[in-house]
């Protein structure tokens, strides 16, 4: 079995309540890691935590940080907290009063492994520890003030006026006929917001001044929109693929979507603009915002 220090370097700064990966997966019996008892609820949140994903928000997080230059170390637990809240929100999402869902990252969801009740519980934990280690693991080179502010960014963020209010909206559209503003509201909302708060954090704890941090605010605004955009133009054209049609799954499915609103192509246009935007605003900055502008156009042509 593998120690706490054969995982990798990523997986390392989740530390000190995830032991290996490989023991997730094993029964409780069999499994040697230390973890802080009630041993179910860590288990359930190093599940889901440590189940892979793009990590696109603590990238994102860590390379703001260094454009402005701090050394990325300082924005480590800032990084992780975000992923904490994006798995829990994941968690969240996939739950049968939500979602319904069965399998996210490649593996059953949480509630399908650790029942329901477990899984709301893994969500809240995850929450309050993705706070929790901001203010406690930040290091004393960032002031006290900017881990305060990067702590109020997030809780905003995600809060009734962020990403809960897109759910809400979301869940508020169902069956409805939805505009191209409604829609938008409800990406922003849902997506868009922990992506900037993402960008804006790692800027605030590498030491950004204020014309700094809303530049980059205005370039995550564009890259948090582009990544739904483009997450709904490869639902239509993945299902495409699998189901062998020209027409995706999702232009004839009740679910909103950019390229049912605006078509295929339109959707495309969309996204280029919004990676021209960005890369407006990151032309401000010196070469120091190269892997910014890399990971504007990975968002745009990922494929998955
Ligand atoms: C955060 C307080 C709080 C509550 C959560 C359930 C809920 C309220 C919100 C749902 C938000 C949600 C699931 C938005 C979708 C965001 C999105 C685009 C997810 C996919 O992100 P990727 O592709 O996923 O980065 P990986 O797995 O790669 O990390």
């Amino acid at each position: 079995m593998a120690t706490a220090t054969q995982v990798t370097d990523a997986s390392s700064a989740f530390q000190p309540f995830l032991a290996d990966e490989e023991s997730i997966a094993k029964p409780l019996e069999t499994t040697q890691c230390a973890v802080a008892v009630p041993e179910k609820i860590h288990r359930a949140m190093r599940y889901s935590l440590l189940a892979g994903g793009k990590r696109v928000r603590p990238v994102l997080c860590l390379a703001s940080c260094e454009l402005v230059g701090g050394d990325e170390s300082l924005a480590i637990p800032t990084a992780c907290a975000v992923e904490m809240i994006h798995t829990m929100s994941l968690i969240h999402d996939d739950l049968p009063c939500m979602d319904n869902g069965d399998l996210r990252r490649g593996k059953p969801t949480n509630h399908k492994a650790f029942g329901e009740e477990t899984a709301i519980l893994a969500g809240d934990a995850l929450l309050s520890l993705a706070f929790e280690h901001i203010a406690t693991k930040t290091t004393k080179a960032v002031s006290p003030e900017r881990v305060v502010r990067a702590i109020a960014e997030i809780g905003s963020a995600v809060g009734s006026l962020g990403l809960v209010a897109g759910q809400m909206a979301d869940i508020q559209s169902e069956g409805k006929e939805v505009t191209l503003r409604e829609l938008e509201y409800i990406h922003v909302h849902k997506t868009a917001k922990l992506l900037e708060a993402t960008v804006v954090c790692g800027a605030i704890i590498g030491g950004a001044g204020e014309g700094e941090v809303e530049r980059l605010r205005k370039y995550a605004r564009c890259v948090g929109l582009l990544f739904q955009v483009v997450d709904d133009i490869l639902d239509v054209t993945k299902s495409s693929v699998e189901l062998g049609k020209t027409a995706g799954k999702d232009l004839a499915s009740d679910k909103a979507t950019y390229p049912k609103l605006m078509g295929i192509e339109g959707a495309k246009n969309f996204a280029a603009r919004l990676v021209a935007q960005a890369a407006e605003e990151l032309a401000h900055f010196d070469a120091r915002a190269a892997p910014l502008y890399y990971l504007a156009n990975y968002i745009a042509n990922r494929h998955i």
